[in-house]
Order: C-alpha cells, then structure tokens, then sequence
C-alpha cells in the first residue's frame, strides 16, 4: 500500500528533535514492502502546500500522522501544543478523503479524547510497527480492522489492550534518511534509543501509557552498528530518549565499553535516574563520548520523594552530581516543586539543595501537570482539583492544596535572581 507518514510535531522547544517514533514507523512498513514517504513538518513554512504535493505525488492509500507533544508541561503561560496537530489533522482531512491513523507519544496519552476531538479516523495506542503493518494487511485484504491490539476506531468504545514488542530484534532500525530527512547542523542532537519502557513508577509520569513498564532492551551490537550507520549520515551528535540510561547498569555499562571499542566518536547526552551510579559507569560514559547528562532530582525532601515514589533519595542525588562532575559530565538538574508532601520548609530546602550542587543549568518548575491514569490524577481528584470526568488533555496543574503558588513562584524567583543559569517556569 501507499502510505504518507506525517509528524505533525513543529515545536523547537529546547531543541529541534527529530520524528524516531515515526522513522521506526516508516522502516517497519518499507520492511513489508509498503511504499513509504514520509514528512517532518518541522522547519517547513508553507506546510498546506508541501502536504498538499506530498498527497498528488504519492497518492497514498493510508495517512498517518504522529502526535507528540501536547502542551509544555508549564502552569503559567501554558502553550496547549495539541492545538497545531489538530490543525494538521484538518488540513489533510481536507486534502484526502483516505482513512486518517494516528499514532505517537502524545497521542498514547489521550487515545479517545484526540481521537473524538480531532478528523482522525483510528488511532493506535503505544507502539506502531506491529499493530499498523496488522492494519494495512487489513485494509489489504478488505477485512475488518476491528480487534487489532491498540487500536482505537471512531465512535466505537470496544478496544482490545495494546500489545507491546517483546522481542526488539523483530523490528529494524529505521535506515538514517528517515531520522535525519533534514540536513544535520553541528548543533543537531540526533536521537538514539536503545531501550523501551520504564519500570519505575513515579507518581506523576505518563510515560506508562506511551512505552508500558516492561523494559525491552536492544541487543548492544545492533545499538552500536546503528550508531555507526547515523554517524556515517553526519551525525555528530546524539541524543540518547530512553527513558533511563543508566539502568539496568550492565546494560548502561556495556553499552559505553561498546562505543568506545568501536571508536564511534561522538558527542552524546542523555536522561539520567541518580539511583545506583557509581563510579566504574560515570567513568565509562565519559570515555564513551557523554558530555552532558539531565538529572530530573525534582526535589530534595525524601519525603516528597517518597510520595512521588522515587528510588531515590537526597543522598543519591548528591552523590551522583559529585561524580558526574569528577568526570566533566555536564549536569542539566530539574526540579519539580508543589508536589504531594510539599511544604515551604520541602520548598525552601530543595532549592537549597539545588544550589549546593552547582548545577550547570536548572529548570525549577513550579505546579506538576496531571496525566491520564496516575497516582497523581488519583489524588488531585480526591482533592477536587480535577472533576471526576475532566480527560486532561487541556493541562491541568497540581499544587499540594494549602501551599501558596505565588509564594513558591517568588521564592524560586529570588533564588533564579542568584543564579543566571536557573531558568523557572
Ligand atoms: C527524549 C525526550 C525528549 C528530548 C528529545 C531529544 C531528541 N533529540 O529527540 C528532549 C529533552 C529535548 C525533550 C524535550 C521536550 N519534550 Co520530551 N520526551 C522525550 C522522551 C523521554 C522520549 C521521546 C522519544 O524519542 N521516544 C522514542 C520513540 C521511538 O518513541 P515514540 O516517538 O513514542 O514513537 C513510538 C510510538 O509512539 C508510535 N508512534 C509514533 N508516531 C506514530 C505515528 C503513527 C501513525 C503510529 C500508528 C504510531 C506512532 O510508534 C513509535 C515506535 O514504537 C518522551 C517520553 C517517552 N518515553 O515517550 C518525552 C516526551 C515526548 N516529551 C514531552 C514533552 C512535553 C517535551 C517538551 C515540550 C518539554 C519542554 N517543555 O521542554 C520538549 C519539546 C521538544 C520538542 N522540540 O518537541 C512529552 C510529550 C507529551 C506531552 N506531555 O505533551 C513526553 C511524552 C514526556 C511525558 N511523559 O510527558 N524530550
Ligand atoms: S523514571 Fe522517568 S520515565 Fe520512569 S516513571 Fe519516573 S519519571 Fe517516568
């Protein structure tokens, strides 16, 4: 079949990233002999044009378009990002008259309220390679798609539960044109994953419903052959989405001694979980290349963190940035304050905290976004912060009832005054 693939992603917050969920996607359904183009709608500026000629020239049979940030995750000022994918959704549905799938990070999150919202058709939930290529060998054969793991239809409610990959090894690597279909710049961080899937269970994250909890790990070999492939395509530098890098640490561990042997040279950066590091690994990652690691801490009150069901305590945290910054890794802290158990006490000494470590940079985020199907959506509707039947896709924001936002947004402001490299939001 002919099928156009669509990210309708445009923001550049923090950086320009590029559509792996899709290219994934896209590799998949070539592997099975579809005939594939593909479209990031990043840096494009007549984008109504440049679909419109995409649908002439393919003629597709299917149209898929992935969805991948919904809002930017901030209380003040929040930029509802959904919004321009809903627009792409309509510009094609006025374009072709072809079933509209949707798929992606954003999309998991809220399957029936985008799919009910938006002119999609069906949307799968989760992962896309297995269940779209199950749909277009549907479609092929005229069969009825209903009963596909994942899959959302219009107006119907009956959905029969995702099914995640369990053997990674049944889908490719997407070939590098898919991923770096626009021209690399030296500042481009090209996306690298190595793994799927979380096993932690933090109070507010999403990231259940977009990867599950089961992690499936990549054969390392395949990992590093790829990496070379991408760098081959003028990769430079890399970015590796896995949720966690450093954990399972053998995995972590093997996979640095893996790129350096293979002497891949490049530049990377990654998300960072400060539980269980230890010297033997920070010194590995910065032998492979790392140079600048996320550390989402969110708060220096072990109780707090406790709610938030973290692993990790204020001790990890310290003990991971003192290594981190032995090895000249560059640390990107987060901070995350109003959460359940917060006082101005938690407040105060969190952001007390965050100074001692001298971060190179840190994002202090007042107010959590509440998600779909979370402990976090659980008590802010037990607090009546959220009715019991808002779907969320509009953000909503929760800060522990009884704490004053104004003061937190002052207080994080009189520390930010202090430190240039402190960004609040
Ligand atoms: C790594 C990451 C980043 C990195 C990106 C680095 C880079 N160079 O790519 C950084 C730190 C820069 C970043 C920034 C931001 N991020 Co971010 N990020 C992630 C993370 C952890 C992984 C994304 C990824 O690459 N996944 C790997 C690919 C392979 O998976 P995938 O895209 O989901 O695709 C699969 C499926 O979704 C599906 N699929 C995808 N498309 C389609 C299409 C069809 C038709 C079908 C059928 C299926 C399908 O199949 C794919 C393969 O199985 C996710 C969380 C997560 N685990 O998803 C958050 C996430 C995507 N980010 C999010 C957000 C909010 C942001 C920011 C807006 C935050 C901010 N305020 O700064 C910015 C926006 C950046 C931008 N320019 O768009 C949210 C988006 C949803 C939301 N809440 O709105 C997520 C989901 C985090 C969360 N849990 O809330 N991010
Ligand atoms: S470690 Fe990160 S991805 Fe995993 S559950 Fe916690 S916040 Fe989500």
């Amino acid at each position: 079949m002919k099928v156009l693939l669509i990210s309708a992603n445009r923001t550049e917050i923090n950086m320009r990233t590029m559509p792996l969920g899709l290219a994934f996607v896209a590799q998949a359904l070539t592997d099975r002999h579809h005939s594939v183009k593909m479209i990031d709608c990043v840096g494009i500026d007549d984008i109504e044009s440049y679909i419109k000629g995409a649908i002439e020239e393919l003629g597709p049979d299917i149209i898929g378009i992935s969805i991948r940030n919904i809002d930017d995750q901030t209380m003040l000022n929040t930029r509802f990002l959904y919004e321009d994918d809903r627009e792409i959704i309509a510009l094609v549905r006025r374009l072709s008259d072809r079933p509209i799938i949707l798929g992606g990070a954003g999309y998991s999150m809220f399957p029936d309220a985008i799919l009910a919202d938006s002119d999609a058709d069906m949307g799968i939930e989760g992962e896309g390679e297995a269940a779209l290529s199950m749909l277009l060998e549907k479609f092929e054969r005229g069969e009825s798609v209903e009963g596909i793991p994942g899959l959302h239809i219009k107006g119907r409610t009956a959905v029969e539960p995702r099914q995640f990959i369990k053997d990674t090894r049944s889908f490719q690597y997407p070939d590098p044109q898919y991923v770096v279909g626009q021209p690399v710049t030296p500042d481009t961080w090209v996306p690298v994953q190595t793994r799927r899937g979380c096993a932690m269970n933090c109070s507010y994250c999403s990231t259940a419903s977009i990867e599950g909890r089961a992690l499936r790990k990549r054969p390392i070999e395949s990992v590093v052959e790829w990496i070379g492939q991408l760098v081959r395509a003028g990769a430079r530098q890399l970015y590796f989405v896995d949720n966690i890098f450093n954990l399972p640490r053998s995995y972590a561990l093997s996979l640095c001694r893996a790129m350096t042997d293979a002497g891949l040279n490049v530049k990377w950066r990654c998300i960072v979980y400060p539980w269980r590091i230890d010297e033997e690994l920070v010194a590995a990652m910065a032998a492979a290349g790392c140079f600048e690691v996320s550390l989402g801490s969110e708060s220096a009150d072990d109780e707090v963190l406790r709610l938030m069901h973290k692993r990790f305590r204020r001790d990890d945290v310290a003990y991971a940035s003192r290594l981190l910054k032995k090895y000249n890794i560059t640390q990107m802290g987060f901070l995350m304050l109003g959460a359940p158990g917060e006082t101005r006490q938690s407040v105060l000494d969190t952001l007390d905290f965050a100074a001692s470590l001298e971060f190179d940079a840190l994002k202090v985020t007042v107010g959590i976004r509440i998600y779909p199907n979370t402990t976090l959506a659980e008590e802010a509707r037990k607090q009546g912060i959220i009715g019991p039947d808002d779907n969320l896709l509009r953000p909503r924001f929760y800060i522990t009832p009884g704490l004053d936002e104004k003061w937190i947004r002052e207080t994080a402001a009189m520390y930010a005054a202090k430190h240039p490299n402190w960004i609040t939001s």
